[in-house]
């Protein structure tokens, strides 16, 4: 009775996923309209990104398509919406590459702490090969990826007292994004990891049921959470892309030419954010330190030799990807 229990739940999953597969890409007449969804406010360099995508598109095809920007997380959390672009139900979606990881692992390799050098570095692999076929790979898993963009270096920043060294991060309860190699970061360091959606952090810090969280400065400053955690510390953990996704769904509905304009429209994008995000990191800082926190930027050196243990977990499965990140020059 079982085995037909589950050959019958098999079958009515099929069948519901069939229906509610429809993409969100919707036509009006001859124009194509698509969904965008990205988790920060107007005016951030994500959505700024996106926005030069969608002027470049309108321009192109003479307002055929036309991409509709979410920019808020209004349609989800990161996780959730994610989930969603996999369905079909939000065509674009700008995120951050450390909770695909847990939709296909291997990605995992580009949100290992300091597997960056730099940032000259990181776009290198990125937009190099490796970069290059990554955003391929995704498509079994239901996404092709368009481009990346930059989302600096995260660090740590906390209510009660600085970090300085990786002893100092020891018990703490520090936010995560949902992916299991940010948690093993953590865990390397002796913290107690905290997965939680980007929008509850604020609230968790203030009533205190996270000690700590981490982030670029852009994110600590236009989330306010530099008001109710003021001690940041430099100590650049991992330079975690972003990505911009674009529903398998979708993607399979556009004509070959189609689909070359949307790669372009990708790498607009990119070059968009990534000039807009030198500025706003700047910016950032700036607002920071005014408001009174306290920076501190640590030697790296002893937080990186703390992460050994992810190297070895991922590495075991991972060692020939990250040996040939690495090598890039
Ligand atoms: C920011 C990313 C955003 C993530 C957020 C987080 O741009 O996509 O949602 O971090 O920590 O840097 O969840």
């Amino acid at each position: 009775l079982k085995k037909v229990l589950s050959v019958f739940l098999v079958a009515v999953l099929v069948l519901a996923l069939g229906v509610f597969s429809v993409s969100a890409m919707e036509m009006k007449g001859n124009t194509m309209v698509l969904k965008a969804a990205c988790d920060h406010p107007k005016g951030y360099p994500t959505i700024i990104g996106l926005e030069a995508m969608a002027e470049f598109l309108d321009q192109k095809t003479d307002g055929r398509i036309k991409v509709e920007i979410y920019p808020g997380a209004v349609l989800g959390s990161e996780k959730e919406s994610i989930e969603q672009t996999q369905m079909g139900i939000i065509d674009i979606n700008r995120v951050s590459i450390a909770p695909v990881t847990s939709i296909y692992k291997p990605i995992s390799v580009f949100a290992l702490p300091y597997i960056f050098r730099s940032r000259e570095h990181e776009f290198k692999v990125l937009d190099g090969e490796i970069g290059e076929k990554m955003l391929t790979d995704l498509a079994p898993t239901g996404f092709v990826g368009l481009d990346y963009m930059d989302s600096g270096a995260r660090s740590f920043y906390t209510v009660k007292k600085q970090i300085r060294t990786p002893a100092d991060v020891k018990g703490l309860k520090v936010r995560v994004q949902k992916s299991p190699v940010m948690i093993a970061m953590v865990e390397a360091l002796g913290g107690k990891p905290v997965p939680m959606a980007f929008e509850e952090v604020y609230t968790a810090l203030q009533s205190g049921v996270i000690d700590g969280a981490e982030n670029n400065a852009p994110s600590y400053e236009s989330t306010k959470h530099y008001e109710v955690a003021k001690y940041y510390s430099l100590d650049g953990h991992a330079r975690v892309p972003e990505i911009v996704l674009m529903s398998k769904l979708t993607w399979d509905k556009l004509s070959a030419a189609d689909k070359k304009l949307m790669k372009e429209a990708g790498a607009v994008a990119e070059k968009a954010e990534k000039t807009a995000w030198l500025a706003r990191e700047e910016k950032a800082m700036e607002i920071v330190k005014a408001a009174g926190c306290t920076i501190y930027t640590p030697d790296p050196a002893p937080f990186q030799k703390a992460m050994e243990p992810v190297y070895k977990e991922y590495g075991s499965e991972f060692g020939d990807l990250i040996k040939a990140i690495q090598d890039v020059k």
